[in-house]
């Protein structure tokens, strides 16, 4: 059984969430990133110390968008990711890789400094570029949410999970204000059964719920 080191909203909800529409098992081993001190076990399986990790067979991996591309290549095919000779597959892999590093990895930073960093430190240079580089980005899914209700066209993808996630991470911890054609997306996604089924289990995990 693939073991999943996350829990609660953290980015593993992508892996669980895309486990979950692919119906393969999983187990969470929740990780609480703000209790502080050493969680061992985690900590010989990933010495960086960041969720999510999973762990299956042999295999120990981290970062949220290859343990996707790993999951769909290793248990797919699945049509969660289109055929790279589809027509949809270009789009496809854009927005999954968007999702994080144009987006989430931005809103992360700007998230942090609103709810950690010391209070003159809030409205700092970096922060504010942080933002700029995620609102950039948010454009280009503005723009293609205009054309298809999915990312990567008429049809839900991972890719909509890598930037689904993203959008909601903004919300909930960036302070983003999204627009109504970005909310009624967040909206259709999260929808979704799997995806209720993995928050409800990842919050569970934290004790949550
Ligand atoms: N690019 C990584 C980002 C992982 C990441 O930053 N995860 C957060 C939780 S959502 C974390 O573990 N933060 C604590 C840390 O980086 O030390 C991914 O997509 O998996």
């Amino acid at each position: 059984m693939i073991r999943v080191f996350g829990g609660g909203t953290s980015r593993s909800l992508r892996v669980t969430w895309l486990m979950e529409e692919m119906g393969l098992p999983y187990r969470l081993r929740p990780v609480d990133l703000l209790a502080g001190g050493g969680d061992a076990e985690f900590l010989a399986v990933n010495p960086a110390g960041f969720i999510p990790v999973i762990q299956d067979g042999d295999v120990t991996m981290a970062e949220s968008i290859a343990i996707m591309e790993y999951l769909i290549a290793r248990y797919g095919p699945t049509p969660l990711a289109p055929d790279p000779r589809d027509p949809a597959f270009p789009l496809y892999q854009q927005f999954l890789h968007l999702g994080e590093a144009g987006l989430a990895a931005s809103i992360y930073f700007v998230g942090g400094s609103r709810h950690f960093a010391p209070e003159s430190q809030r409205g700092n240079w970096t922060a504010g570029q942080a933002l700029g580089v995620f609102n950039s980005r948010l454009g280009l899914v503005t723009r293609q949410l205009a054309r298809t209700p999915y990312v990567a066209g008429e049809k839900f993808t991972a890719a909509d999970i890598s930037v689904a996630y993203a959008l909601d991470l903004a919300q909930r911890f960036g302070g983003v204000v999204l627009g109504e054609v970005e909310r009624a997306y967040l909206a259709r996604a999260n929808g979704r059964d799997a995806y209720k089924r993995a928050l409800a289990t990842s919050q569970a995990a934290m004790g949550l719920r």
